[in-house]
């Protein structure tokens, strides 16, 4: 697989030098677009369906993808988007890991005229405008639903105090910033809710582990709720939960977001009660904002897909094949 991507990513740098070495002028030009991307990792169900969807819709449009992972580190995003820079691509786009420390990369893609569009994640900048547009979920909505839910299966339970553990994305990530301020501000005015603690899950599934072992350690059973950031590190804490001899689902209140084809199977097993949607399939939208990049046209500054939240209310057995 991995080869296979090295194989595709050295014809496209092969092409797009080829096409800037063309010796007569009245030979054809090659006018396909070069769209070189900085993906994170491939730390998560989701991250690695929105590495297909972007691969799958780049194939679609005719669009030559430049696709390279960085193994979660922001220096090997930055490595990238120079040699995309070096590479004269026509557009960058790059899912940043964390918020800060873009400024400099992205002043030498806008002195060399390439513009740069924000997949899935936010970047945190002193100057403004180094980056054309976002195309990605409304993160904070997220956190609200998620928060929404556990207030209505609060009520519906009767409880007078709830203790919440939550266990957060990476660090300084735009989804974990925005997910958890979400959520904070959704339940801030009701006094039911008490949060022990949160803790850096990093969106792994093994750190999901190690989380919900130390707060069980330190809380035991009375803890109520487990609002998680993603899938992965839900399906990390639930063998954990169950090891403790507690119920997820029923003893705990399991709250995830994502909404993978793995945790919904779950919530349709009873252990999950709530998935908020994220979508990765943001691959459309990216190659239609490149294609007007390309063409000098006005693009939207922000594109949020529509996102609903799955939970133990409806009737789970109709939910569609969720395709990550
Ligand atoms: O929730 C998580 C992933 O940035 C929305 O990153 C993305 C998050 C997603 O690895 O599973």
């Amino acid at each position: 697989m991995r080869t296979k991507r090295v194989l595709c990513v050295l014809c496209v740098m092969l092409l797009a030098v080829l096409s800037g070495c063309g010796k007569g002028g009245d030979e054809p030009k090659d006018t396909k677009l070069v769209l070189g991307f900085s993906q994170i990792g491939s730390e998560s169900a989701w991250r690695i369906g929105n590495t297909k969807d972007i691969e799958e819709q780049a194939g679609a449009y005719g669009i030559g993808l430049m696709l390279e992972n960085a193994n979660q580190k922001k220096e090997n995003q930055i490595a990238a988007i120079r040699r995309f820079i070096a590479y004269k691509v026509d557009v960058i786009a790059f899912s940043p890991v964390v918020e800060e420390g873009w400024e400099n990369v992205l002043k030498e893609a806008r002195d060399a005229g390439i513009p740069v569009i924000l997949v899935d994640r936010d970047i945190n900048t002193e100057e403004e405008g180094l980056t054309t547009c976002l195309i990605g979920a409304d993160f904070y909505k997220e956190g609200v639903m998620a928060a929404e839910y556990l207030i209505r299966k609060v009520d519906s339970l009767g409880l007078t105090k709830v203790n919440i553990v939550e266990i957060t994305g990476t660090q300084d990530s735009t989804p974990m910033r925005q997910r958890q301020a979400g959520f904070m501000d959704t339940i801030a005015g009701d006094d039911r809710m008490c949060v022990l603690e949160s803790v850096d899950g990093d969106f792994l599934k093994s750190r999901g582990e190690e989380c919900m072992r130390y707060f069980l350690g330190k809380y035991g059973d009375t803890i109520d709720v487990v609002f998680s950031h993603n899938d992965e590190m839900t399906i990390g804490a639930l063998p954990e939960i169950e090891k403790a001899g507690l119920a997820p689902g029923k003893d705990i209140i399991i709250i995830s977001i994502d909404g993978g084809q793995e945790a919904i199977d779950v919530l349709k097993q009873g252990k999950i009660n709530c998935v908020v949607e994220c979508t990765p399939k943001l691959g459309k939208a990216l190659m239609e904002t490149a294609l007007k990049l390309k063409n000098g046209e006005s693009v939207e500054a922000v594109i949020h897909p529509e996102e609903v939240a799955f939970t133990d209310e409806m009737d789970v057995s109709t939910i569609a094949p969720r395709g990550y």
